[in-house]
């Protein structure tokens, strides 16, 4: 995209000040965003492009997030805090409307809040914590959100439907792959009736549905400098499940000693004392709305979401990488392999985290 076309893009939108320049930010894996940076002392914008292969619905998308950020603003607001720097504030396009369609793409811009960064790795227990605080905070605040949520991705980790993506896929064998990861897939269905297991107390209502944010990494929670919590991010997946698939993807991101795709396997496994600073975090927060039913599946929601990575990552191998965003030809079968590794080490230590969360 070239910057005259991003400028006019950004004409499109009510925000302050003039443009001084826009540059691409960040490494996300499904959308493009930009930094729009004004000049003098108006604001800094984010400008992105919603990936509407990805998103069927992007106008359903954005009528989520604009629903959930005015909830949380308004408790945020009650509670003493700045709105503006604690919730991600949507701007408008000069129009009014929560996104500019042009030609096939979908835009949509929102405060850029200043003084804040981001973290690819936990460094420490505190950062851990915090984290973890941050997401619990997120889903308490929430708890009383009554307004109608789209489902912005069928299924999105409901292990069922991705069970039926899957073995569509495998049938299909777009590129010929199937043979060659034998072992990866033998490895997939070892599991299966294990994750089906859990799912189906989703399906049954013993564990609760709820608003939950749905892609909970490390780096979607933006940290002041003082590596304070800020503002939870990217809400682009907020929608309906069980807050545990919250925690579960966050201990994914977080306990990892390695890269999610890094390709020495020694490099990755579980840290112990991350996964309790995060449940500490998660628990200060989430302590006495938890059911006992959730607690005691708390540690397990984590080995759920980094089977359902295993299997999403594998699956898109499989069918020619057309859903994540790749930088070499095997990256998601380099992916594939990490997270796998990483679910092992989950395996090896269930009953330590057991214990953990037990203890709390
Ligand atoms: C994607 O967009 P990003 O990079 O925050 C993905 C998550 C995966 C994650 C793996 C909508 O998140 O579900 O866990 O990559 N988001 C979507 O890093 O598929
Ligand atoms: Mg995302």
């Amino acid at each position: 995209m070239n910057n005259t076309d991003l400028i006019t893009i950004a004409q499109q939108f009510a925000f302050e000040g003039q443009i001084a320049d826009i540059k691409p930010l960040g490494e996300g894996f499904i959308n493009d965003t930009y930094i729009l940076h004004t000049a003098g002392d108006a604001p800094n914008y984010i400008l992105q492009r919603k990936n509407h292969n990805i998103f069927p619905d992007v106008p359903a998308m954005m009528r989520n997030i604009e629903r959930v950020t005015r909830h949380l603003k308004t408790k945020v607001e009650s509670a003493g805090g700045d709105a503006r720097r604690e919730v991600l504030t949507i701007i408008p396009t000069k129009q009014g409307e929560l996104l500019h369609k042009q030609g096939d793409d979908f835009w949509t811009m929102s405060l850029f809040i200043e003084d804040s960064t981001t973290h690819d790795k936990a460094t420490s227990p505190r950062l851990a914590y915090m984290g973890g605080k941050a997401i619990g905070r997120f889903q308490s605040l929430l708890a009383d959100f009554d307004e109608p949520l789209a489902e912005v991705i069928k299924g999105f980790h409901n292990i069922r439907w991705r069970f039926e993506q899957w073995d569509n896929t495998l049938a299909e064998d777009r590129v010929g792959r199937v043979e060659t990861v034998a072992s990866e897939i033998a490895w997939i269905e070892a599991r299966r009736e294990r994750m089906l297991n859990f799912w189906r107390m989703v399906e049954e209502g013993e564990l609760p549905l709820r608003v939950t944010h749905n892609d909970t990494k490390l780096s979607n929670i933006l940290f002041d400098k003082n590596d304070d919590v800020l503002c939870v991010i990217d809400l682009d997946t907020v929608m309906l499940s069980t807050s545990l698939n919250d925690f579960g993807d966050a201990i994914r991101s977080y306990t990892n000693r390695g890269a999610e795709d890094d390709n020495n396997l020694e490099n990755v496994g579980m840290d112990i004392d991350l996964f309790r600073a995060y449940t500490e975090g998660y628990l200060s927060e989430r302590k006495e709305t938890l059911t006992q039913v959730e607690r005691e599946w708390l540690a397990f929601s984590a080995l759920y979401i980094t089977y359902e990575q295993v299997l999403r990552f594998l699956m898109d191998y499989i069918d020619g990488d057309r859903y994540y965003k790749i930088a070499y030809p095997t990256h998601n079968l380099v992916r594939t392999k990490a997270q796998q590794r990483l679910l092992e080490s989950m395996e090896e230590q269930y009953g330590t985290m057991q214990e953990i969360v037990a203890s709390i």
